[in-house]
């Protein structure tokens, strides 16, 4: 044996505190998504956070609580046969239509029956809740039956089969062999080389785990031959010394018990345990050991299956933020190209002004009292409704366009990505921009323009001689700032280098007119802000449409690394 885990309070009471939040860490490790040895490691996790639990605290609190010992194995290799004889009763159904015993039966002195039936953090599998009388349980309970003739200080618990055809059966096997402090693993003459054994008895050597075997079902003679042949088997594998318990096949008594005989050797080996705190406490020790020394490596298992997922969800988060960023970078570019009022909307506009016209006539007054500019163009502007209608459109075109190109980018990412054809189908209306989007993106673009308008007449406000003229055209000099925005060419300095049309050049002339140079800047870059802001608004708010259907199938990210650290702890603790 190598050495044991330190037994000092102080380092016990570390290494449950580490290993309860290692069992936490376990029960919620991102393994949602089917990539390579994802199966495996949910297994793990499972079997590793329900033996912490149920075994592994329990057992480190009280090492003098009674043996556990679990009567596992194959179907119908006649566990509850042998269960029922050791009790001298039938305690636990059997017979040959599969599965018969659906909840496990522990079976224990009467002296011990109120230890197995406590709850608490010191039971043993405290998370099956407990039936006791007659009947025949179904289901994620465990049935206590007290029985006279047992030794105190040891129970047993006959196990559903470890190959069961209902998953089920099977984990809560697993389960209760995790729990077990000493295996009785049960197998028969015809099945005792059988994978499925095999997997679960090498699991029971790599944890150190206590174990006896039993073959049952021997025909009469053969034991020479099979008891050797297990033996040599096992000592291939690296078993050390076993006790292997062989059965003949025989007539069953009227209540199909064994004859008393059949399990004599095994009862005696029980009871000589039962009998003996030293001999019992070698056996506690060496499976608990064994069991803590195991925890790192299977923890490593879950933990690399946890990090492939992490990293996977943040492959595909950032898949989403590539292709919402694009669309912002077209966003601005849009805004900032000059490029983005069509022709018509311009030509509207100039038709509205009349360019040449108002040209000259700024020409002549320029240098002069800035109102009276404010009042020429008073009368002539005042149907700019139907060219704010236009921006509007274009602007909301515009956003829905790239709301849906980066939907279907990140759509067609994602289909690509491991774990995303999964998490597609959390939400299936991805493929473009969301119907909020749509109903949304013309509101916000009046909005911008409202704060346009009022920004204009705020500005006019703080120049007394602006103020009266201004009032009748805050709508005609606003549709100005958006033109002006719009036909602005930025380069990569953020200046502005070009004036786009004509137009522009109007729009420009005209609110410098009125406003001077340096505020018709301040003005254009606090509007232009203002609209990147709403607008980047809409996307992003699109885009955590993706990152909800992300969270909501793998769960919040990186928990990968709560299990590395209440690993370290754990291992710290050892
Ligand atoms: N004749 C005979 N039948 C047995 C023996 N052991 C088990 N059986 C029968 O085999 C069937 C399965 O046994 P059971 O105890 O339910 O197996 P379990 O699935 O391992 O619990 C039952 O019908 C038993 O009566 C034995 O040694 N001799
Ligand atoms: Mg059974």
């Amino acid at each position: 044996m190598t050495e044991t885990v330190d037994n000092s309070p102080s380092s016990l009471a570390a290494t449950e505190a580490g290993l309860r939040r290692l069992s936490q860490a376990l029960a919620e490790a991102p393994l949602v998504f089917d990539l390579e040895g994802a199966d495996e490691a949910r297994a793990v996790a499972t079997e590793l956070s329900d033996q912490i639990d149920d075994y592994l605290i329990p057992r480190m609190r009280r090492l003098d609580a009674p043996l556990l010992a679990v009567l596992g194995g194959s179907t119908g290799s006649g566990k509850s046969t042998i269960t029922n004889t050791l009790a001298g009763a039938v305690v636990s159904k059997s017979g040959v239509i599969r599965p018969t015993t659906r909840a496990p039966t522990l079976i224990c002195h009467p002296d011990d029956g109120p230890w197995f039936m406590a709850a608490g953090e010191e039971a043993v599998l405290a998370g099956l809740p407990r039936v006791t009388g007659e009947g025949d349980p179904v289901g994620h309970v465990l049935k206590v039956t007290e029985v006279g003739t047992m030794t105190p200080g040891l129970a047993i618990i006959d196990a559903p089969d470890i190959d069961s055809i209902a998953q089920e059966n099977r984990e809560l096997a697993t389960q209760l062999l995790a729990s077990a402090d000493l295996w009785l693993f049960t197998t028969t003459a015809v099945r005792y080389a059988d994978a499925v054994p095999w997997d679960f008895l090498r699991r029971a050597r790599d944890r150190g785990t206590a174990l006896s075997i039993i073959i049952n079902r021997i025909p009469p003679g053969a034991a020479a031959e099979v008891v050797p042949h297990l033996a040599e088997m096992m000592a291939k594998e690296g078993f050390g010394n076993i006790s292997v318990f062989p059965i003949e096949d025989a007539m069953l008594g009227p209540l199909g018990l064994l004859p008393e005989g059949s399990v004599s050797e095994i009862r005696e080996q029980l009871d000589s345990l039962a009998a003996s705190a030293d001999e019992r406490d070698v056996v506690i020790r060496r499976t608990l050991d064994g069991a803590l020394r195991s925890v790192p490596d299977r923890a490593r298992v879950v933990h690399a299956a946890a990090v492939l997922q992490d990293a996977a969800v943040a492959e595909l988060k950032s898949a989403v933020d590539h292709h919402y960023a694009d669309a912002r970078d077209s966003l601005y570019d849009a805004l900032t190209g000059g490029t983005l009022l069509r022709n018509e909307v311009l030509d509207r506009w100039q038709e509205l002004i009349g360019v040449s016209e108002i040209l000259g006539r700024l020409q002549s007054f320029l240098g002069r009292m800035r109102d009276r500019v404010t009042s020429l163009v008073t009368g002539r502007l005042a149907d700019t409704a139907t060219v704010q209608g236009e921006i509007t459109n274009t602007l909301e075109q515009l956003v829905i366009d790239l709301a849906d190109d980066a939907a279907l980018h990140s759509v067609a990412a994602w289909r690509q990505l491991p774990g995303g054809r999964q998490t597609l189908a959390a939400d299936t209306e991805l493929e473009r921009s969301s119907i909020e989007l749509r109903a949304n993106a013309a509101d916000e673009i009046r909005a911008w323009q409202a704060d346009v308008l009022e920004l204009v007449r705020t500005t006019a406000q703080g120049k007394r001689n602006l103020a009266r003229g201004l009032a009748f055209a805050v709508n005609s000099v606003g549709v100005a700032l958006m033109i002006f925005i719009f036909s602005q060419s930025f380069g990569v300095s953020g200046a502005e280098v070009a004036v786009a049309s004509g137009t522009a050049a109007v729009s420009q002339t005209l609110l410098n007119a009125i406003f001077g140079e340096q505020a018709v800047r301040d003005l254009a870059n606090t509007a232009r802000q203002d609209l990147l802001d709403r607008a980047g608004g809409l996307l992003d708010t699109d885009s955590n449409r993706f990152l909800e259907a992300l969270w909501s199938v793998a769960g919040p990210p990186e928990r990968s690394e709560n299990l590395a650290s209440a690993l370290e702890d754990v291992e710290a603790s050892l």
